[in-house]
């Protein structure tokens, strides 16, 4: 039984310093420490010896377990150390390589003039509005003084879902469910998307947008649609910028203008892009008809208000020097990404 300790205790120590893996060092503890292993089985035979032998075959047979746990336990150690060597130095980085530019998205040009448009409003107090673009007739037409047979209504202008629904031609109706919902003081402005029955040009497209706005509560004047929209022009195109009125006429405002601003490239001395003129015109606006007020259940003898609408498509080609309104909506990231 010695002699057979002593030869498991070599081959045991030889087969585990030999073991090239992780994996054949396991299966080398199985076949000697384990349950089933040789070790285990000279065990099982130690009651056959006499009183005398046991004791110290029992040492033995300690010392020669004591002796192989330490040896795998030890070669385990030095497998460890070298596959984590391997590991590192297979899946080394580079950290010279120049690196990958992670793909952003960036937002629409349109959306970037719309948002600083209604910036430039929120910081004077108005509240931003939103609604749908499949409108009542009543609400994009009748009640804004429009009323059947008027030409802006044609078919030809404006698409019908059917006799009472349209898509929206400007974001007025927004102004109307505003006024039919909130009592006065009200100061919103209604951005978004509008549809018109054009054909598509380098300055004409079936779908455009546009900011609209108003402030009603009693007393407001002309002299408060004249301040605000000014301040709103100077922030938009600079300090130096100078704003005029002239007279025009819409069916929902009485009186109407449209306002001009000095242009942003000559600064009014006159320029190709101003086609000479030195003015560029910026919106429409006007005092809201009485009639409007009234049939938005607003009492036009106690209230008063402005109202004003403007282009983000000319506005945003303005800014970022576009030639094609068409391009703003293909959605071709090649021009996308230049802006
Ligand atoms: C414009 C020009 C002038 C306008 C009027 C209204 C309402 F609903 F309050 F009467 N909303 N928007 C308005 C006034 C729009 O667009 C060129």
């Amino acid at each position: 039984m010695k002699q057979k300790l002593e030869k498991i205790r070599s081959e045991a120590l030889s087969r585990v310093a030999q073991a090239a893996s992780l994996q054949e060092l396991e299966e080398a503890r199985v076949v000697y420490l384990g349950k089933k292993g040789e070790l285990t089985a000279i065990l099982k035979q130690m009651g056959g010896l006499s009183p005398e032998e046991r004791p110290a075959m029992g040492q033995l047979a300690n010392e020669v377990r004591t002796a192989i746990g330490d040896g795998i336990a030890q070669r385990r150690q030095q497998l460890e150390k070298q596959e984590l060597e391997s590991r590192l130095s297979a899946e080394s980085i580079d950290v010279t390589l120049p690196g990958k530019d992670p793909r952003i998205g960036r937002l629409h040009p349109l959306k970037r003039v719309q948002d600083e448009v209604s910036e430039i409003f929120l910081g004077m107090g108005f509240d931003v509005v939103d609604g749908p673009e499949v409108e009542l007739d009543l609400y994009n037409f009748e009640m804004l003084n429009i009323p059947k047979g008027h030409p802006a209504r044609d078919t030809q202008d404006t698409f019908y879902i059917d006799d009472n629904i349209v898509l929206r031609t400007q974001t007025s109706p927004m102004q109307v469910r505003t006024m039919l919902e909130r009592k006065p003081p009200i100061r919103i402005i209604a951005p978004g998307r509008c549809y018109r029955s054009d054909t598509p040009d380098a300055t004409h497209s079936p779908v455009f947008h546009q900011i609209e706005g108003m402030a009603i509560d009693k007393g407001i004047t002309m002299a408060d649609l004249k301040g605000t929209l000014e301040i709103f022009a100077k922030k938009l195109y600079g300090p130096d910028t100078r704003v005029r009125f002239r007279p025009h006429h819409f069916p929902f405002t009485e009186p109407s203008a449209e306002m001009d601003g000095t242009c942003f490239r000559c600064g009014g001395k006159g320029c190709r892009f101003c086609k000479g003129e030195g003015w560029i015109e910026i919106l429409g606006c006007g005092m809201i008809h009485p009639k409007v007020l009234r049939d938005c259940g607003i009492d036009p003898e106690v209230y008063s208000g402005w109202a004003f609408g403007m282009g983000l498509d000319r506005l945003t080609m303005f800014r970022y020097d576009i030639d094609d309104i068409r391009l703003l909506f293909e959605n071709d990231l090649r021009f996308l990404r230049q802006i």
